[in-house]
């Protein structure tokens, strides 16, 4: 029950809190150029809000695109000024060529890039820059990586590309950051799928592929299909990525618990 199921998964997104008050749960969205990632995030805030948002969020795209900086993006809750509990952030990392080097990713993902830092795909941030940050909080750590494919491409991704997300999932597991994958798209994979979007389960095949190339387990992946050109919100469309949000929400606090647990001995 697709509807039924809807209106609890838009309910613990917007109920979300993590433990500890001021925490703020990071998830930092990494894929190749045109991936999805910006409109992932606005898809979401559209849900949230109940209507279609162009907001700045893909205001940040240039063609230059390795000269994005890192930049946090919140979701307003109400009309006061108060943000939900999780950000996103997004990075350009896995163009074998011009993508953020692995090391940045890293260096990202322990909280040691400073907002605004312009990545450069031929050099990594020195710890003697002034964007690096020394001591990173709990907030600034990135407690859930989310890997950001366009469904189609998966067929013909290039081994470079497969190492460099295996490269990425290695840290992260070092750091012991939960990861995801979310294919994107998916209206473009297949006619069924674009007619109707519970034909969903035909993304399987391209699942279990994307998983044997890159060791993301098949329950980690998330097919979805984001808001690019339509006017209204689509019940079936907020499924989809209201239950991947919610997946990214529980592992990124479950992160959260854990770095408290560790820092508390
Ligand atoms: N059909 C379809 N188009 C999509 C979907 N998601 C994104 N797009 C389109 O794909 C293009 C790229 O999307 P972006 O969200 O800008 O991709 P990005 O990963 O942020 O790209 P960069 O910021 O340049 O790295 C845009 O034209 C979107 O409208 C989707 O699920 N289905
Ligand atoms: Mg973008």
């Amino acid at each position: 029950n697709w509807s039924r199921d809807k209106q609890s998964a838009l309910q613990s997104v917007k109920d979300y809190r993590p433990q500890t008050d001021g925490q703020l749960l990071r998830i930092l969205l990494h894929g190749p150029v045109g991936a999805g990632k910006s409109s992932f995030i606005n898809s979401v805030q559209s849900i949230l809000h109940g209507r279609m948002y162009a907001h700045a969020l893909v205001d940040n795209t240039s063609h230059d695109c390795f000269t994005k900086r890192y930049t946090t993006y919140k979701i307003r809750k109400g009309r006061a000024d108060t943000f939900y509990p999780f950000v996103f952030n997004d990075i350009m990392g896995l163009d074998p060529i011009k993508g953020v080097p692995v090391n940045d990713v890293k260096l990202a993902l322990m909280g040691h890039v400073k907002e605004d830092y312009r990545f450069n795909p031929d050099s990594t941030l020195s710890d003697d820059d002034q964007f690096y940050n020394e001591q990173p909080t709990n907030n600034d750590k990135v407690h859930v990586l989310v890997c950001v494919i366009d469904a189609n491409t998966v067929p013909q991704m290039s081994e470079k590309t497969v190492e460099k997300i295996r490269d990425i999932r290695i840290e992260a597991r070092k750091l012991r950051i939960p990861q995801v994958a979310i294919l994107t798209k998916i209206d473009e994979v297949c006619p069924e799928i674009k007619e109707d979007l519970q034909n969903v389960y035909k993304m399987k095949y391209v699942k279990e592929k994307f998983s044997a190339k890159v060791g993301i387990p098949m329950n980690c992946i998330f097919p979805v299909k984001n808001y690019d050109e339509e006017i209204d919100l689509n019940s079936d469309v907020d499924s989809l990525i209201l239950s991947s949000m919610n997946h990214i929400i529980n592992f990124g606090d479950d992160c959260i618990n854990f770095n408290k647990d560790q820092s508390e001995g």
